[in-house]
């Protein structure tokens, strides 16, 4: 019988990270619940918390529903492009269509959707390639996103741009109410 590989947990890294939740499409809280119980189960991923909902009017194309937005706080010993891929693989499972090329080139960009998960935030860290931006682009433009961050910590410094709660001080809200 083989013996069961053992990771010394004090090896691994964990770090805090923010998931930002987004559907327009369907049965929407049941997309969230969803995606926040496959959280819960990813191998690599703990401490899962949910934000309050809110309503939030579409940023994109108007002719398109409300969307529901949150945002999940967790703890992951996956490398940032490893929960990456676990996001799109959850976005997948739960029936979202991929376009093959990035959707800032093509027409779909900011189209209705069943499922987006975006990662805000991957600790102090900064990173930029062709895969992955972090913090999140839009992130401080954005009130569907500042909002439930603040919500889940009013202490919360995005690197590279300032406090969180600056961040949403300085934003529109008038598109967001609470689900
Ligand atoms: N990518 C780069 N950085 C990241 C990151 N931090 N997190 C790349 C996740 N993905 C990241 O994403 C396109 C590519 O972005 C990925 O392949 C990944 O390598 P996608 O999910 O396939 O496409 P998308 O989400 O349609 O594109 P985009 O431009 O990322 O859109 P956003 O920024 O996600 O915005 N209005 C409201 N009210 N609420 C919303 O949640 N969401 C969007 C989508 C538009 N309007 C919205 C909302
Ligand atoms: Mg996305």
């Amino acid at each position: 019988m083989r013996a069961a590989l053992k990771v010394d947990p004090r090896l691994t890294t964990h770090t805090q990270a923010y998931v930002a939740l987004g559907s327009n499409l369907g049965d929407s809280h049941a997309h969230l619940d969803a995606a926040v119980a496959a959280l819960h189960m990813a191998a690599g991923i703990t401490d899962v918390k949910e934000s309050p909902r809110y309503l939030t009017d579409p940023m994109g194309p108007p002719d398109q529903p409300d969307y529901l937005n949150s945002v999940c706080s967790l703890v992951t010993s996956l490398a940032p492009h490893a929960l990456l891929d676990r996001l799109q693989a959850i976005e997948i499972e739960q029936g979202r269509c991929r376009p093959e090329q990035p959707a800032a080139i093509t027409a779909l960009r900011w189209q209705a959707r069943t499922l987006d998960l975006d990662i805000l935030l991957y600790g102090d860290e900064c990173i930029q390639d062709e895969r992955l931006i972090v913090p999140h682009a839009g992130i401080a433009e954005r009130s569907f996103v500042l909002q439930p961050l603040f919500d889940l910590n009013a202490e919360l410094f995005v690197p590279g741009l300032g406090p969180v709660a600056e961040l949403l001080a300085i934003v529109d809200t008038l598109g967001i109410r609470p689900a």
